[in-house]
């Protein structure tokens, strides 16, 4: 068993597992230094031999309990053949969404598109198991990835005002993104993931009276997917207003809370393994106040099983020392 793995299935409270969101990228100079040769984030996200380097990066400055693949959940509209582009201070672009066309694509072609991240992975996981550490894989939930393909580009704050005017047109996309999401997470688990991720970070746009239709059904398919697959599920739904409600109906293995929530309510209220929830911002102060905050997630959770993480992706700006840190506080704790 790794630490990952004692904390999420067998719900000890004796570790603190590590592994923070983001962690291979813009913070790192190393990364840097590859990003400045490869301009194309996809192209990169592709180059197996590159993403696995940089997927190993942090774990071999840090020692960290778990890799998690560097790739995008984006991967899917590209694997649908929506256009996707990462314009530099901008983001995301999507091409227009082509339903007919997205409709005849095959298991095959998706996989074929992307099959790079696959090969990473696989290369990925095989070092990890010699280190007894985790190789995580990821997908972006259903309603955060319709989000991005309606939307063309991040929500930031507010999506389209006419998003939901074409109920048909919705439902016949999330039908497929749920269907290339199966094929995706089978894949990245017979590669050699062993936990995987559910990323909603746009769970927060939506009315509490939607989030049957766009959250909770269809999260619960793919947890059951994973779930009947033997491998872990961890959950993070960004900025929902219910995250008990979110567990019951839902049931992950584990739940990664935002920096927006207050931990002692979640201790007190979920049952589950929590993982996540410091404020990425903090590790632009200073190593006394992040210590401080550390520790108090850890004083919170010390009779729950918790895996240590940050409530969203480290900032860019932040200096790797208090990374080191940060590991250090949790490490000795
Ligand atoms: O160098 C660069 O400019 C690329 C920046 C970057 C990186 C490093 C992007 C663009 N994606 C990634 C990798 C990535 N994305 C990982 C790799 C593994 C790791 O954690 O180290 C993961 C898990 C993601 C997941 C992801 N992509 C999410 C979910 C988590 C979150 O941040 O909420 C989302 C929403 C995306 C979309 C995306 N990709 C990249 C950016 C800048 C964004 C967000 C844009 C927005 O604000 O809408």
């Amino acid at each position: 068993m790794t630490p990952l793995h004692d904390v999420i299935i067998n719900k000890k409270t004796t570790i603190n597992p590590i592994w923070i969101m983001r962690q291979a990228g813009r913070y790192l100079p190393e990364f840097r230094e590859i990003r400045k040769n490869n301009p194309n984030f996809i192209e990169l996200c592709l180059n197996h031999k590159l993403s696995s380097e940089i997927t190993l990066q942090p774990i071999k400055r840090f020692d960290l309990d778990a890799a998690i693949i560097f790739s995008d959940i984006l991967m899917i509209p590209y694997g649908l053949k929506q256009k996707v582009e990462f314009k530099k201070n901008f983001g995301p672009m999507l091409g227009n969404l082509n339903i007919t066309e997205m409709s005849k694509i095959d298991e095959i072609d998706f996989v074929e598109r992307i099959y790079p991240v696959y090969k990473a992975i696989k290369s990925v996981s095989l070092k990890m198991e010699l280190k007894n550490k985790n190789t995580i894989g990821f997908v972006g939930a259903p309603w955060t990835l319709l989000v991005y393909m309606i939307n063309q580009q991040s929500p930031k704050k507010n999506i389209k005002k006419n998003f939901f005017e074409d109920d048909y047109l919705i439902n016949r996309i999330l039908l497929i993104i749920e269907r290339f999401l199966k094929i995706h997470i089978k894949n990245q688990v017979e590669n050699g993931a062993n936990v995987i991720q559910i990323f909603d970070s746009w769970a927060g746009l939506l009315e509490e009276r939607d989030y049957p239709n766009y959250i909770y059904t269809p999260t619960l398919n793919l947890v059951n997917y994973v779930k009947s697959l033997e491998i872990p599920v961890i959950c993070f739904p960004r900025e929902i207003k219910n995250y008990k409600e979110f567990c019951e109906i839902v049931k992950p293995d584990a739940l990664n809370i935002d920096y927006n929530v207050d931990p002692l309510m979640i201790s007190k209220n979920i049952k589950i393994p929590v993982q996540g929830g410091l404020d990425p911002k903090i590790l632009l102060t200073d190593k006394d106040n992040l210590k401080k905050q550390v520790l108090k997630y850890l004083d919170i959770f010390k009779d729950h099983p918790y895996v240590f993480n940050l409530g969203h992706g480290i900032l860019p700006e932040t200096d790797p020392k208090m990374v080191e840190c940060l590991i250090k506080t949790v490490r000795d704790y």
